[in-house]
């Protein structure tokens, strides 16, 4: 079969980060149907647990696992007892992050410090557990879920927009330093997604009225409307797959058309 129409993820382990929830759960799912096995991480037992039942519901058997992506021992340990007891990691998405929404001259300097850890370092400290395994088989995909603000900036996402900018840059390096064993690294970028991440600017105001910053984003969407999470899957199903080993270091744009678009005119 010519690999580049291959599609499938038989037999691949997939460790997708913060995959409790939102855009990390509808990836991992559709990984566990491309034939994946799926094992995931966010930062709470309750929220691990509710997950594992959530993918059950779905058929998907989800290996759980409540570790934080800042925390380097923790993840090391992470992804030695998945590869122990599941398989060593094939397909790593770089998916938990934060945000802080805070004008930048009333923002702390531990707040910022804080998303560049979650956002940036965490995919640093994730991408360095898996690639010694990925360097020795001579293959492997790193997905890094960058963002609108990997690009463009706006009024108080400072430090997110700082880490998302930089996820971009790191997956340029890990692309360039890891190409040569086979490994693939590229970038998702969502556009505006229908998550608790967003719910704050979607929120109806207290008249009951459109939240401004919903109506904004519809405006500057040519789609005209906020993406769903499940829109996402099937690029990242591509980059997950044989049929995307050429393809890497690059961004792949999943925003509805917001980054060619100059806005509506007035
Ligand atoms: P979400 O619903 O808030 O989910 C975030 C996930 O990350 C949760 O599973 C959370 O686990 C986990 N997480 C947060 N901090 C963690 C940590 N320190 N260690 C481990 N897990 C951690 O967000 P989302 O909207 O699905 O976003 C997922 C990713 O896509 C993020 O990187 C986000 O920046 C990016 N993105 C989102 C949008 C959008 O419009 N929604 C657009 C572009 C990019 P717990 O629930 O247990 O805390
Ligand atoms: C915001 C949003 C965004 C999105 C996303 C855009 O406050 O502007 O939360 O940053 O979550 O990352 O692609």
């Amino acid at each position: 079969m010519n690999p580049y129409l291959n599609f499938s993820l038989n037999g691949k382990v997939a460790l997708v980060t913060g995959a409790s929830h939102g855009i990390g759960f509808a990836i991992a799912a559709a990984y566990a149907r491309q034939g994946a096995t799926i094992c995931f991480n966010c930062s709470s037992e309750e929220h691990r647990d509710r997950a594992v039942a959530e993918y059950a519901k779905l058929g998907i058997e989800a290996h759980g696992y409540v570790c934080d992506v800042t925390d380097e021992p923790a993840v090391q340990a992470m992804v030695a007892d998945i590869a122990r007891t599941v398989g060593p990691v094939d397909i790593l998405v770089n998916n938990a992050g934060i945000i802080r929404r805070i004008p930048m001259h009333e923002m702390d300097a531990a707040e910022f410090r804080r998303v560049i850890d979650v956002d940036l370092t965490g995919a640093f400290i994730c991408s360095k557990a898996v690639l010694p395994a990925m360097m020795q088989k001579r293959s492997g995909k790193i997905i890094n879920i960058c963002s609108m603000m990997s690009e463009l900036g706006r009024e108080t996402v400072s430090a997110y927009a700082s880490a998302k900018g930089g996820l971009k840059m790191l997956t340029r390096n890990i692309c360039s330093e890891y190409g040569q064993y086979n490994i693939q690294c590229n970038g998702l970028g969502p556009g505006y997604i229908a998550t608790s991440q967003t719910a704050p600017l979607r929120q109806p105001q207290a008249d009951g009225s459109r939240h401004p910053f919903d109506a904004f984003i519809c405006a500057k969407t040519p789609a005209g409307r906020w993406l769903d999470a499940e829109e996402l899957t099937g690029p990242a199903v591509f980059l997950a797959s044989e049929a995307s080993n050429a393809v890497n270091g690059q961004i792949l744009y999943v925003d509805g058309g917001i980054l060619a678009y100059i806005g509506k005119q007035p």
